[in-house]
């Protein structure tokens, strides 16, 4: 081939533009690159769009996120014609506005589902991406955007003897679309993060016998879920674009009302009424009390000790109760669970909590799980055990850049991006909501409409300056790295084993991988870059 007919193909592409994942981020990515004239095809591993809330079937799944602020925001009429039907949405009614959203804008005929997209090569002579699936699609893209999302990467731990179990297993992020029966059996659930703590609860109801086994107490608070009557439909409605606004204006893409006044400021009775009146209130926002539950270790302790406080009341046996009771990590420096009847659960006879660092698991047998104490039987074992969060879902495709450079590779010390959204030697490759960006630590439906707006204003400005690749450079992605650690620095997230570090993955890179500086702080540091030539990128 020569260089001149090298050039030609490079301008022919099959495709302008390859998605990978029909959740939240790649519909909407869909629909804006296809407003650009582009023609794109979103590869989707499941079986139908929603990506996470396509998987995550689990009995109890819903949003900790309020209805009216876990939805899109860039069309009013959307807003109007969606009815949300109780505060916290689940999983059946997300995945129900998801399918509404892909028909409404005719998004289906460019989804291929049942679809894993294998490796997403750039070619350097053509300049172009070359992507291939499991299904045997080879096509070639200008651009390749990975809406690959931060917890869609289940991870099962290996415990030995997996093979042999007799029963049923199943994870809680790859729930069987068939359902799982639990009526009368004995049942298993390993993990008591925030999937474990809305499925025990729904699982005890029906099980015969319910083993919880923790490995780290999580702190959770009550969700305080209702149906929306006709009158608060209403005023959702109504009020729909202040709403908007606010979550925008918001660190957390929320409606939130935030304190603002520091925990230790304040005399100890008006610091346990405050608390106490969004316990009341339900949801995650309790730490948003005051301004330093997630910087100053004794405002945290003093949210910490309340929550436990909470647990010793609820938990009618004090054994189980104090096991319940998180001591060596300071409360959302892991993700806040939040939930309906979690603790009390532990009331019921049939349910038992089985501490695994007392008692370690160290086997799976053909009838259940063997612990350093002896062996329980079991006909279902369910995995609540996470993700290999942030870069698990990028990791697992083979990603490579300039050169054959592998993502993998690359990011093997932890993940390297510029604002999240970009990474040097893979040019005119995108990540929405990728590790750098603030993305799990906010609401992530306004994280993600702010980065598809975002790429998709930069992809209509090279366009029109005729630029062919865009490519984060190292000097940028190394500074906004030494940013997001240093922001980090100043919180009591590294404090805790968590996902967001992680931690939960043996041999994963200890790196906090989210930007904990809120969402303004984001937006403004992304428009500053836009506003200034795209600075930290290279334009060719
Ligand atoms: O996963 P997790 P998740 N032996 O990693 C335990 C979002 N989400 O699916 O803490 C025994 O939080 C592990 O123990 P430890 C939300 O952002 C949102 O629950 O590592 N136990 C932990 O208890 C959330 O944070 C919603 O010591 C083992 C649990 O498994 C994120 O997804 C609902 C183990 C994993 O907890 C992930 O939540 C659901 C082992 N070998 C999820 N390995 C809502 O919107 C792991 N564990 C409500």
């Amino acid at each position: 081939m020569t260089t001149d007919e090298r050039a030609e193909g490079a301008a022919t592409p099959d495709l302008d533009a390859v998605v990978v994942g029909a959740g939240f981020s790649g519909l909407y990515m869909l629909h804006r690159l296809r407003g650009l004239g582009l023609r794109v095809r979103v590869f989707e591993a499941g079986g139908g769009v929603g990506g996470t809330w396509f998987w995550n079937r689990y009995p109890g799944a819903r949003c900790d996120i309020e209805s009216w602020d876990y939805s899109y925001s860039f069309d009013p009429e959307l807003d109007q014609e969606w009815e949300w039907t109780e505060r916290y949405p689940a999983q059946p009614e997300i995945r129900a506005y998801l399918e509404h959203v892909a028909d409404r804008y005719g998004l289906r005929e460019d989804i291929t589902l049942d679809t894993r997209v294998a490796s997403a090569r750039f070619d350097d002579d053509t300049g172009l991406w070359r992507v291939r699936t499991n299904r045997g699609h080879d096509v070639t893209a200008r651009y390749v955007v990975m809406a690959t999302g931060c917890l869609s990467a289940a991870r099962t731990p290996d415990i030995p003897g997996m093979e042999r179990f007799a029963g049923e297993t199943c994870h809680t992020g790859r729930w069987p679309l068939e359902g799982v029966e639990f009526e009368g059996k004995r049942v298993a659930v390993i993990g008591t993060g925030s999937s474990g703590v809305q499925a025990i609860p729904v699982i005890a109801e029906q099980a015969a016998h319910l083993t919880v086994f923790q490995r780290t107490a999580t702190f959770s608070v009550p969700a305080r879920n209702r149906e929306l009557g006709a009158d608060e439909k209403r005023h959702i409605k109504e009020t729909y674009p202040d709403r908007r606004r606010l979550t925008r204006e918001s660190p957390t893409g929320t409606t939130v009302v935030r304190g603002d006044r520091s925990a230790t400021e304040v005399p100890p009775d008006e610091r346990r009424a405050a608390f106490e009146q969004r316990w009341e209130r339900g949801g995650a926002g309790l730490p948003a009390a005051f301004t330093d539950v997630l910087t100053d270790r004794r405002a945290n302790d003093a949210a910490s000790e309340f929550v436990r406080s909470k647990i010793r009341e609820i938990v009618e046996d004090p054994e189980t109760a104090d096991r319940l009771c998180p001591r060596d990590v300071p409360i959302a420096a892991k993700r806040l669970c939040v939930d309906t009847g979690y603790y009390a659960t532990y009331n019921n006879e049939h349910v038992e909590l089985v501490d695994v660092r007392a008692h370690p698991i160290e086997e799976i047998t053909r009838e259940g799980v063997r612990t350093s104490e002896g062996t329980h039987r079991y006909d279902v074992i369910v995995f609540a055990t996470g993700y290999d969060a942030m870069t698990g879902a990028l990791s697992r495709i083979d990603i490579r850049g300039r050169h054959g450079l592998s993502l993998r590779e690359k990011w093997s010390a932890g993940p390297v991006t510029y604002l999240g959204l970009a990474t040097a030697g893979f040019p005119n490759l995108f990540v929405v909501a990728g590790p750098g960006s603030p993305s799990v630590l906010t609401n992530v439906v306004v994280s993600i409409e702010h980065h598809v707006e975002w790429l998709v204003e930069l992809l209509e400005r090279m366009d029109s300056a005729g630029v062919r690749h865009v490519e984060a450079t190292e000097d940028a992605e190394v500074r906004w790295v030494e940013h997001v650690n240093e922001l980090a620095s100043r919180t009591l997230y590294p404090e805790a084993n968590s996902w967001y570090l992680g931690a939960n993955v043996p041999g994963k890179p200890r790196v906090f991988m989210p930007y904990p500086g809120g969402l303004v702080a984001y937006r403004e540091a992304c428009r500053r870059v836009a506003d200034n030539d795209y600075e930290g990128f290279s334009l060719t």
